[in-house]
Formats: structure tokens, sequence, C-alpha cells
């Protein structure tokens, strides 16, 4: 079986999380499988896919070009991991995948319609999405677009909630999009991975054409209005160590605080360091009214660290630079640390 399945959702649903929990749960217990991660930074190296990594997923990466449009790295990253044996391949979308289900999976069945399965176009969301769903608010046309796509719909986070509430959320995501299974996730516990594993080995794409009108002006203005930052530096203390964590949360701060004081969203900042011995951290901000996420902490103090920060928010290019770079020098001098950066790369969606 060669069977591929996108994975669409908001940014900070928890995407990345799945496939990693997804892919090893399902190397596990059926096949080999391995997961895509896909960005438009040129020339970069994605937290996400670095991320999976270092925690032994079976990964790779797509950058530079959405697959949407890039159908022939997508099928080169695809047969590499079918040849090596692997069973299930995911990938996700960069930006908010809308218009994926079109461009990747229709154009994958007219160009190659004997070559893969599709499964489920699998969309994530997570209970504060739900939310807007229900009261409005911001991203509410993006929010809805990307799950009137999907074919399986998960609804990820439910650790954070509770099962009641989770099933309530999953209740009336089934009575508004009712032509998609849907299933509740904790990509973090692993309840219901088993579940989603077998939606995924045993479902097909239905290849349904939604009724979406994808130039509708509130849905562009809402994908324009994104940008996106990525940093990579290396970070190296002269003769004491440091503690790693607190690093990475002070820059998350210092963005949190700026973002906040100039009214503007930052849907997801990711924060990833490793050492030389192997050992890594990862922190997330998801957005100015929330607790920075101690996603991985640091097992070690750290002399020095390879870093990645990748953001998304929702604010011109360059107001997000300045602010970002800016939090990284800033704290890295705090820290004593010398920077030195290797690539960045920044710009709007909308550019
Ligand atoms: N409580 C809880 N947190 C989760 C769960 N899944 C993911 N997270 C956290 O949510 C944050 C974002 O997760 P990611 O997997 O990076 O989200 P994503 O959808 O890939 O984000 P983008 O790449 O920006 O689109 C991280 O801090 C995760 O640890 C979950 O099931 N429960
Ligand atoms: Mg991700």
């Amino acid at each position: 079986m060669k069977k591929f399945a996108v994975f669409g959702g908001f940014l900070g649903a928890g995407k990345t999380t799945a496939m990693m929990a997804l892919t090893r749960f399902y190397s596990d217990a059926f096949a080999p499988a391995a997961m895509i991660s896909n960005d438009l930074g040129e020339g970069v190296d994605l937290a996400d896919d670095r991320l999976a990594r270092l925690s032994g997923c079976r990964a790779a990466q797509i950058t530079g070009e959405c697959i949407c449009f890039r159908r022939d790295l997508l099928r080169e990253k695809l047969d590499a991991f079918f040849s090596e044996g692997c069973e299930l391949v995911v990938s996700d979308i960069p930006g908010f995948g809308v218009g994926a289900l079109e461009h990747v999976y229709h154009g994958l069945m007219s160009e190659c319609p004997e070559e893969y399965e599709l499964a489920p176009f699998t969309v994530l969301t997570e209970p504060r999405n739900v939310e807007i769903l229900r009261e409005g608010g911001d991203m509410e046309s993006i929010l809805d677009a990307q799950l009137r796509e999907a074919d399986l719909i998960v609804l990820n986070k439910c650790d954070a909630v509770g099962a009641p509430r989770a099933e309530e959320d999953r209740a009336f995501l089934a009575a508004r999009y009712p032509w998609a299974e849907t299933i509740v996730l904790s990509a973090l516990d692993g309840t219901g991975i088993d579940a989603l594993a077998r939606a995924l080995r045993e479902g097909k794409a239905s290849l349904r054409r939604p009724d979406i009108d994808y130039d509708d002006e509130e849905l562009q203005s809402e994908m324009d209005s994104l940008s996106e930052y990525y940093l990579q530096y290396h970070a190296a203390v002269c003769c004491f160590s440091f503690d790693g964590g607190a690093y990475l949360a002070d820059i998350a701060g210092r963005v949190r605080e700026d973002f906040r004081a100039r009214g503007r969203a930052i849907p997801h900042l990711k924060l990833l360091a490793w050492g030389p011995g192997g050992d890594f951290g990862k922190f997330d901000l998801l957005g100015t009214d929330r607790p920075i996420e101690r996603t991985r902490p640091f097992e070690r103090p750290c002399t020095e660290l390879a870093v990645i920060l990748n953001a998304s928010a929702s604010c011109p290019a360059d107001e997000l630079d300045a602010i970002v770079s800016s939090a990284a020098e800033e704290i890295s001098e705090k820290y004593r640390l010398e920077m030195t950066v290797y690539k960045k790369d920044c710009f709007g969606l909308g550019d």
C-alpha cells in the first residue's frame, strides 16, 4: 500500500505533534510511516522537521514552495519513502492549506491516478478554534474554509479541556460539517491516536469539490494578513553553562510582550534548539493571551546551541522581523551568548 494523507489545520492546532505521534504509532502497530513538513521559507531548516528528526521520527521537509504547486517535489519525497518500505506518508501544508484539496489531491489524481492511494483529507482543529466558529472572531473564514475541505476532522488537544467539553465540540463539528468523520485526539498523551491511524489506514479520500468561494474578500484578506519568519543561528557562551530553557522562554516572553504592546496577533512562534550531545528543547508561543508552552525542556545545562526560530504573525513582514530578531539579539546579550546567524527569511503571504 502507498497511502498518502494531507494534514491541514490552523497554525498551532497540533499538526506536527499529531504527525509525529501518528507515524510512531503506525510504525509500531502496522508498517513504517513517515511525515513531511512543508513550509515556504527559502533554503531553511524547518523547526518542525528538525524536531521530528530529533525525536526519532522518519521525516523529511519540503521548503521554499507549497506542495500545492510543486507536486513534483512531493512525489519525489513520497517515492523515496515508499521505496524504503513505508505504507503511509502524511504531509502538512504551508500557511493555512485552504485549496490543498484541489491542488494536491485532485492534482495527484489527474497526474498519476494509479500511483498512490489517498487517505481521507484530514484537518486538525482545537477547542479554541471551535470557540471562534461558535462565537465569531479573528480568522473565522479560514477556520471554516479549512473544515469545509475535510473528509476527516480531528479535534486535537482534548486533554486540555476534558472529555465532556471535547465531546460537545466534536458534536458541534459533526453537525456543522456532516459529510466529515470527526474524531477526538490528544496528540500529546496519545488519546485517540489508534482511531486516527485506523481512519487513515482504512478510509479513502472522498475527492469532493466543496462549495467554497476561494476568492471571497474576507478569506483572502485573512490569508494575506500573515507574515512568516525563519531564523537559524548558533549561540555559544565563552566559559560557563546556561539554562537553555530559560533562554528560549525569555525570547518568547519578549516577543509576546512586544506583540501585546502593539496589539498584534502572533498565532505561532516556535523556538527549537539543540546542543552537540543531542539534548534539545522546544518552546512554543501560541498567542499573546497564552502562557509559553514548555513543549520539551532541556535535560542539561547548555554551553552552545543551534537555534531555529519560526514565526507566523498577523503583521507586516518588516515589523515581524524587527520584533523577533531584536528579541533574539537582546536575550542572547543578556545571557552573554555570541550569536552567529546562518539563515534568515521573512516575508508576507500577501506580498
Ligand atoms: N495540550 C496539548 N497541547 C498540544 C497537543 N498537540 C499539540 N500541542 C501543543 O501545541 C503547540 C503547537 O503544536 P504543533 O504541533 O507545533 O502545531 P502545528 O499545527 O504543527 O503548528 P504550525 O506548524 O505553526 O502550523 C505545541 O506546544 C504542542 O506541544 C495536544 O494534544 N494537547
Ligand atoms: Mg507544524
